[in-house]
């Protein structure tokens, strides 16, 4: 009967755990990329996706997906993550039905999970936007500065002092790249597990200047192989921050747990659910 309208596809939890699966097991496919996995650089992208929220417009968020596009696409706190959302193409050619934005934020969660984090409730339903959703450059965090510009962006998107400090722990993952922001190498030991390390190193270490041509970082003076941005050490240098550093250095469970929270927020910043959207945990692959 022609006038019948087709039946549309609508993909529920295990439609995307399949699609989570399908990032899982594509992590560590290229043994040559980094310390081996894909999976820092895409919890990168679901921040830096979701980190141009401002709370006083509604403007910004994973809702959208704008960062396909220039101008965004060239903002320089965005350099390097076209590696992401290329890693992310053939998982969308796989799935066409999955939006790029509920993609980009459920590879973070996949990646957060696949590096031994803890579980990141996820909800489904942002909608990609056209270049005209572009948001302004200037709303991520510069790594030159310190605590007042730390709290002037993060406090545009919401967050407190405490909710600040569990987000940077993310830098437990992944390095830098000369050629992307600059700066040059890993916070941990450990770039692909994500622990509480950031904040014991942090907090144990002794941190130098790095003496080279690049841009003010510094190094642990023991190894001189760890890095610290001054945003990140503006952590330890401001008060009120460093009671929560030393919160978490001393305790990876409330760390984890206060990481999935802020995480959760994070990636639904401005993002208009439908009333009586479900939250999924999707099982990991790696566990
Ligand atoms: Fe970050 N980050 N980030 N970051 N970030 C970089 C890499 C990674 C800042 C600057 C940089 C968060 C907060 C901050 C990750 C996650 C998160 C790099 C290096 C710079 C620079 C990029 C490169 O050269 O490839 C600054 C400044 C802040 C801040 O002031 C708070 C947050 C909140 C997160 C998060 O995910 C919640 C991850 C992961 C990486 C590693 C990427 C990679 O390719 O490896």
């Amino acid at each position: 009967d022609s006038n019948v309208a087709p039946k549309l596809f609508v993909p529920k939890f295990e439609d995307y755990q399949k699609v989570y699966n399908e990032i899982a097991g594509r992590l560590e496919e290229k043994e040559d990329y980094d310390d081996g996995s894909y999976g820092p650089v895409l919890v990168r992208l679901a921040w830096h996706a979701s980190g141009t929220y401002d709370k006083e417009t509604g403007t910004g968020g994973s809702n959208g997906a704008t960062m396909r596009f220039s101008p965004e696409s060239d903002h320089g706190a965005n350099a390097g993550l076209k590696a992401a959302r290329d890693f992310l193409e053939p998982v969308k050619a796989k799935f066409p039905w999955i939006t790029y934005s509920d993609l980009w934020i459920l590879a973070g969660v996949c990646a957060i999970q696949e590096m031994m984090g803890p579980t990141i409730p996820y909800r489904a339903g942002r909608q990609d936007r056209d270049v005209a959703a572009c948001t302004p450059d200037g709303r991520l965090p510069d790594a030159a500065q310190a605590q007042d510009h730390l709290r002037n962006i993060f406090y545009r998107m919401g967050f407190n002092d405490q909710e600040i400090v569990a987000l940077c722990g993310a830098h437990a993952l992944g390095r830098c790249h000369t050629d992307r922001s600059g700066y040059s190498g890993p916070w941990t030991f450990s770039p692909t597990v994500l622990t509480n390390d950031y904040y014991k190193l942090l907090l144990e270490e002794k941190w130098q200047w790095k003496k080279w041509n690049g841009p003010k970082q510094y190094e642990d003076k023991k190894t001189q192989t760890l890095m610290m941005l001054p945003a990140d050490m503006a952590i330890i240098q401001d008060k009120k921050f460093k009671e929560w550093v030393k919160v978490y250095a001393a305790d990876n469970d409330k760390f984890f747990q206060d990481f999935s929270a802020v995480v959760k927020k994070l990636f639904e910043l401005g993002v208009p659910f439908k009333e009586g959207t479900e939250t999924w945990t999707f099982k990991p692959v790696n566990a």
